[in-house]
């Protein structure tokens, strides 16, 4: 990239593909092409049988108590609205509260919106402390019979900080509120155990945990899945359909209108079976690894300052940061003449920005195939943008 080898530190944003996905998918487009729980032909039951395998592969990854509990979706901003829509639309209406994070990306903000336009709820914030982590000192008087839903991040993909779940499921258990965790972060880099979690809600994407495009996955709790209503409506996802009534199929189907990602399923459970190999607790650690040296090294670039917590292992491999009056663009512009692809900009997180009283951040983000030598080349490249833009004159 640019005459160097390409430094990818950008998997917060989308993660490369091992050659066992390709594959996957290519298998399935040249030998089983065809649609999923329709035909009644040899090559349609293989289709389903793919596709299905995926969902099961995805519910023992996450440790579902089986593959109903997950449904495919194009992803978590896909999730995230049929759980505001499907579920929040149909059963909060005004005077009742939905408590978010100041961390959240705007995919668990907006659709919470959308439904307080319609029923007139409220959105309550918990913000972030001088540590970067979320503050908790105002949750106890937040907490009574108005707090229907906690809906949070399970790591931020900006400051990196952990969404601390078992202090917000217990609040919300403590008012019979739901729990919704974005795990969009969460679950391609670390275990995930979704009995142990006790979240009523889990989404996440496939292609941030080496997954195709188009496939992400809500897991819920099976008496949440009954309840909830389906958000988008069509082929599929049909008991029986009258002239004005119809009925739903069973979950998790009732929430998969229209033809599924077929292929991007495959190719997602091929990436489980990727990441189940090499081991979560060993892609944790890594990570831990990269990112503790990244900060150790951040903090010898001078005027550079790092928007997140310092213990690398209580929070997650996205480092932002900013270089003096640097816009991040132009950092990102630099480091990208070394072959160093980092991402800038608000990342999504308006409401987080704007609580840290900055407009962008430079954005390095780590994954299982980072290496310690990449972390050099940054900081290497971070002090090149210190000479272009005259800070070491
Ligand atoms: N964050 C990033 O560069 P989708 O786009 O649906 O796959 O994921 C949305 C999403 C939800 N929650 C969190 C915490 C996220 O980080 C993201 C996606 C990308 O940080 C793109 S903005």
């Amino acid at each position: 990239m640019n005459g160097h080898p390409l430094a990818y530190l950008d998997s917060a944003a989308t993660t490369q593909k091992p050659i066992q996905v390709l594959d996957a998918v290519d298998d399935f487009y040249r030998t089983k092409n065809s649609n999923v729980h329709r035909g009644a032909y040899a090559l349609s039951a293989e289709a389903t049988d793919a596709y299905e395998g995926a969902r099961a592969k995805v519910a023992s990854f996450i440790n579902a108590g089986g593959p109903d509990e997950v449904v495919f979706s194009r992803g978590a901003t896909t999730s995230l609205n049929h759980i505001a829509y499907g579920w929040g639309l149909n059963r909060l209406s005004e005077g009742d509260r939905v408590v978010l994070t100041i961390m959240e990306h705007h995919a668990n903000v907006v659709p919470w919106q959308l439904v307080a336009r319609h029923t007139g709820i409220e959105l309550v914030y918990l913000t972030l402390d001088d540590h970067y982590e979320v503050d908790l000192s105002g949750l106890a008087d937040l907490l009574d019979e108005r707090v229907k839903v906690i809906a949070f991040s399970g790591m931020s993909n900006v400051t990196g900080t952990l969404g601390p779940a078992r202090t917000l499921v217990e609040a919300a258990r403590s008012v019979g509120a739901l729990v919704v965790v974005d795990g969009a972060q969460l679950v391609p880099h670390a275990p995930m155990d979704v009995q142990d979690l006790d979240a009523d809600f889990l989404v996440f994407s496939g292609h941030k945990m080496l997954g195709p495009t188009g496939i992400g996955a809500m897991w819920g709790k099976p008496e949440r899945l009954e309840e909830m209503e389906p958000a988008e409506g069509g082929g599929e996802m049909i008991a029986d359909v009258g002239l004005y009534e119809s009925r739903w199929a069973p979950v998790p189907h009732k929430f998969e209108a229209g033809t599924p990602p077929i292929a991007q399923a495959v190719g997602l459970g091929a990436a489980v079976d990727y990441l189940q190999k090499v081991g979560m607790e060993a892609v944790r650690d890594h990570e831990h690894e990269i990112t503790g040296y990244a900060l150790k090294r951040l903090a010898d670039v001078p005027d550079l300052t790092v928007y997140g917590p310092t213990d690398p292992t209580h929070r997650g491999g996205a480092v932002s940061f900013s270089l003096a009056d640097i816009h991040a663009h132009d950092i990102a512009t630099v480091l990208d003449e070394h072959g160093i692809a980092v991402r800038a900009g608000h990342h999504c997180a308006k409401p987080l920005l704007r609580h840290l009283h900055v407009p962008a951040t430079a954005r390095a983000s780590f994954y299982l195939y980072n290496t310690l030598d990449e972390v050099d080349r940054l900081i290497d490249g971070l002090l090149d943008a210190r000479r272009v833009f005259g800070l070491d004159a």
